[in-house]
């Protein structure tokens, strides 16, 4: 059986996690799921590291919302930095789920692409722990996460 950590925030505006470990429980029987949630994304890197070391977690998706103003895409960034940090420190893949609030101007566009952010990076994971074969397919393929794959060349 497989452990899997789902880490979210209390700052986003749609509950990320919930649709990550829904789309996670629908397709695959063989998992442990433990979620944590944290204030905002720069508390994610050490609590994404905690469900690695302190939990045993094979994988950890991080999911969270950067605001729409210039402080809160330094804040993503340093977000980001941490949980790659967090990732070389132990090993170990944490998926970043962001979606950045200015992405969609209309709030029900932003409900359904964090929604479906959430849902395509939960199946990457499935992909990345139970089915690798399934991502050699994918290779090169212009694939996105919550909007339409762009396509190969
Ligand atoms: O450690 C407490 C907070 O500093 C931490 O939760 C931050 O991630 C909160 N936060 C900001 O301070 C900010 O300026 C967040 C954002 N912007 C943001 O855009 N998205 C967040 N948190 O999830
Ligand atoms: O950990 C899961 C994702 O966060 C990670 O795969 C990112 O590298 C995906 N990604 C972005 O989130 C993004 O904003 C990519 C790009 N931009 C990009 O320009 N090229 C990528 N990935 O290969
Ligand atoms: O080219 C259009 C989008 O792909 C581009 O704006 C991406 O940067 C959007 N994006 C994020 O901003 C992000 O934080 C993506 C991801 N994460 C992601 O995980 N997967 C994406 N886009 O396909």
């Amino acid at each position: 059986m497989k452990i899997i950590g789902i880490c979210d925030t209390t700052f986003a505006r749609f509950d990320m996690g919930a649709a990550a470990i829904d789309e996670l429980q629908m397709n695959v029987t063989d998992l442990k799921i433990i979620r944590r949630i944290v204030p905002g994304i720069k508390d994610l890197p050490v609590a994404c590291k905690k469900l690695i070391e302190e939990e045993s977690c094979e994988i950890v998706m991080a999911l969270g919302m950067p605001g729409n103003k210039e402080k809160d895409k330094m804040c993503a960034h340093e977000a980001s930095t941490g949980l790659i940090r967090a990732q070389l420190m132990t090993n170990t893949h944490i998926l970043e789920v962001f979606v950045h609030e200015d992405e969609e101007e209309d709030p029900k566009e932003l409900k359904v692409l964090m929604e479906q952010r959430a849902r395509d990076h939960a199946q990457n994971l499935i992909k990345m722990i139970f089915k690798p074969k399934l991502l050699k397919r994918e290779v090169g393929k212009g694939i996105r996460e919550g909007k339409e794959d762009v396509g190969p060349l």
